[in-house]
């Protein structure tokens, strides 16, 4: 978990430092301050299970195992990038690797993380043992968006195997969340449809691993859908750049003492699960390896226009 947090982490650094030489394009949201969601849920998939993911989605495309060098291409708009440089940021997809969506329209992959899992339940029916999922990722802004409702009531409906991720950081783009809806807690709105769900404080990998785990292991069992909601805190703006002049800055500090990625580094070396100097290799390592990232993605040529016409379906 470790390792992954750190990937993330010294990739999205990274991209921040790209975006401002202007060598990433579009509109960069960065996860940072969220990685242990990422890798404490991704970290216990299997390869046949699904994520989909939103706007914010780096750390959950690399938790599922996607490659540094193509996903740092794809954000540079390379033909080598996971999407052929097509996508972006906001829309990133790695079928191989089981992330099979993103998209920059808020609560738009939830409803569609339900037709993988439909796929699953129906492959159950047919195969025995057939137990993989569909986990979907969104921000507490999503909930707000008419396909939740309507995903939470067809999910439960069809006892789907579908497990909703919710990163609860308290803001959608600049609105408090006190001032978009008067519910407080996401894990509270789905009880009427019988959905189990939880809250966790998203900023502790090892709790959020111990809940998805519990949660994830009725999903698998076959008792239908079931929620996440991680509490957690964007330490960077919205966007790239977004100058963040409505956000509480001491509260923001506060946060930063409860960095996922340092908590864990010091949890590990109190348990003695890792000493000091293997959690230095495993950061040290994570830099290097997004480092040659950056190098194999610049080296990656430009998508021509014959590849752009020849990747649109339809006439
Ligand atoms: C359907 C739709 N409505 C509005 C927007 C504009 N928009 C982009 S991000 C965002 C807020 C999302 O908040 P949340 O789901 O909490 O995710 P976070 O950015 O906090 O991770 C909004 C409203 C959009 N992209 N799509
Ligand atoms: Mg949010």
């Amino acid at each position: 978990m470790l390792r992954t947090m750190w990937r993330i982490r010294a990739f999205e650094e990274r991209v921040g430092r790209l975006k401002r030489s202007d060598e990433v394009h579009g509109l960069i949201h960065l996860s940072t301050g969220g990685e242990g969601v990422a890798a404490a849920v991704c970290g216990q998939l299997r390869d046949g299970d699904v994520v989909y993911s939103g706007h914010r989605a780096h750390g959950h495309v690399i938790a599922k195992g996607a490659p540094l060098p193509e996903t740092m291409a794809e954000l540079m708009g390379r033909a080598g990038g996971l999407c052929r440089g097509m996508g972006g940021s906001m829309h990133l997809v790695d079928v191989a690797h089981g992330m099979l969506g993103a998209t920059g329209v808020v609560g738009g992959t939830v409803p569609a993380a339900l037709g993988s899992a439909l796929a699953a339940r129906m492959r159950r029916e047919s195969t025995e043992g057939e137990d993989t999922v569909s986990v979907v990722f969104f921000g507490d802004g999503a909930v707000q968006a008419g396909t939740f409702a309507e995903s939470v009531n067809i999910a439960a409906l069809w006892r789907l195997p579908v497990v909703l991720v919710c990163e609860n950081n308290g803001f959608a783009e600049f609105t408090p969340r006190s001032a978009h809806t008067p519910v407080e807690r996401v894990s509270d709105l789905v009880a009427p449809w019988g959905i189990t769900a939880a809250t966790v404080d998203g900023n502790d990998a090892v709790a959020v691993w111990e809940e998805f785990a519990r949660l994830l292991a009725g999903v698998r069992a076959g008792d239908g859908p079931a929620l996440l909601e991680a509490l957690t805190h964007r330490l960077r703006g919205h966007y790239e750049g977004d100058p963040d002049r409505y956000r509480d800055a001491i509260a923001t500090e506060e946060w930063q003492q409860r960095d996922p990625v340092l908590r864990l580094e010091r949890t590990g070396i109190a348990h003695g699960w890792f000493d000091t100097d293997e959690a230095k290799a495993v950061r040290e390592a994570a830099h290097a390896e997004v480092e040659d990232a950056v190098t194999w993605a610049r080296e990656s040529p430009w998508p021509t226009p014959e590849l752009a016409a020849s990747l649109v379906y339809g006439s």
